[in-house]
């Protein structure tokens, strides 16, 4: 089994990736693709999933299989939060991601979204100083943004001389960073200050990032943008995006461009940039041998235990696809089935 959150904290350096899933949703594949593009590029660190409770046994135990220490997490209910016109309308439950602040058990880690793929090492991320908060600097030309003031003037922080700021409204807005990817260290306290701040302030249609800006404003520190590239820079600032082959972290953020509902239809989606971002993207999705890291590591008990337990029968039969050898292994030991077995051990033997 993937090791538990007591084993890893007796590690040397008690650092995690981690992630945030909602809901019984077509995310796991996103969060799927995110764990195998971590171990792709070698990661020293687990992956953490916040999982929230609507999130179905199955998908608990798909990201299990890929090697995720799967961590539910309580839902964060904030009163008037049913009211508010949020950017989009499942931001108001990334409230509850802030719980990820509470993983004290690690002293410093690594924020991904489900909708982000990493291509490149970021351990040396979890080297950083401590008392700062990384990030990387958002963008305010899509049509998400136009409720508010940037969007209304054109004022982008990425080219800040292509509209300047207008002066009669002072200075220009302090530095927002993109939360989809960012470098924390838990804390308890920090969280209660969090959850105090938020009560304490009108809630904003970009729900926790607006929240996490206002809070971190004074201790932020930008990365570069090769850290969190968010798909709009494609379009809106092709000057500042760089070589693509350089970026270490892709942000499927930008509407009809998650990899796994991709259609090229919707607007800016028919770039050659996007198409090799999302070809890029089904490329690590579909890495067979990447599959199922916790299961190449188990004994045979184990992988029975699990097959017997937990696994529908879509991932058994993708599990016997990646390991035949495997399934040699359980042929043999269940060669004299036993009313014990369970129909899916006898769906394994008869597709041999
Ligand atoms: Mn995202
Ligand atoms: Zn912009």
């Amino acid at each position: 089994m993937a090791p538990s959150l007591s084993s890893l904290a007796s590690r040397p350096k008690r650092c995690a990736y981690v992630s945030f899933l909602a809901g019984d949703g077509d995310y796991v594949k996103g969060a799927v693709a995110l764990a195998k593009s971590l171990r792709r590029v070698r990661s020293a660190y687990p992956l953490v999933v916040a999982v929230l409770n609507d999130v179905p046994e199955d998908h608990c135990q798909l990201l299990r299989l890929h090697g995720c220490i799967v961590h539910p997490i309580e839902k964060i209910q904030l009163a008037g939060s049913d009211r508010v016109r949020y950017a989009a309308a499942h931001y108001v439950i990334n409230y509850s991601k802030l719980r990820i602040w509470l993983l004290e058990e690690f002293e410093k880690m690594v924020y991904l979204d489900a909708d982000v793929a990493v291509y490149d090492n970021l351990d040396h991320l979890m080297d950083l100083p401590n008392g700062r908060f990384y990030a990387v600097p958002d963008c305010f030309c899509e049509r998400t943004w136009s409720h508010s003031l940037r969007y209304k003037v054109k004022y982008c922080q990425q080219c800040p001389d292509r509209t300047p700021w207008p002066q009669h409204l002072g200075p220009p807005p302090p530095k927002y960073f993109n939360a989809g990817m960012f470098v924390f260290e838990p804390s308890k306290l920090i969280f209660n200050q969090m959850m105090s701040a938020l009560l304490a302030t009108p809630l904003t249609p970009f729900a926790e990032q607006d929240s996490l800006n206002a809070f971190f404003n004074e201790v932020f520190s930008p990365l570069p943008l090769n850290y969190n590239l968010i798909l709009p820079m494609l379009w809106w600032h092709p000057e500042n995006v760089p070589e693509l082959e350089t970026v270490k972290v892709v942000h499927y953020c930008a509407p009809g461009s998650k990899p796994w509902r991709f259609t090229g239809k919707e607007e800016h989606m028919d770039m050659d940039a996007v198409r090799r971002l999302v070809e890029k993207w089904w490329n690590v999705y579909e890495d067979k041998p990447m599959d199922y890291p916790a299961l190449s590591n188990m004994s045979g008990g184990h992988v029975q235990q699990l097959l017997s337990a937990h696994l529908t029968h879509g991932i058994a039969l993708s599990f016997l696809s990646v390991f035949p050898y495997r399934e040699v292994e359980l042929t043999d030991r269940w060669s004299k089935p036993s009313q014990h077995m369970t129909p899916l051990l006898h769906y394994s033997l008869l597709i041999q």
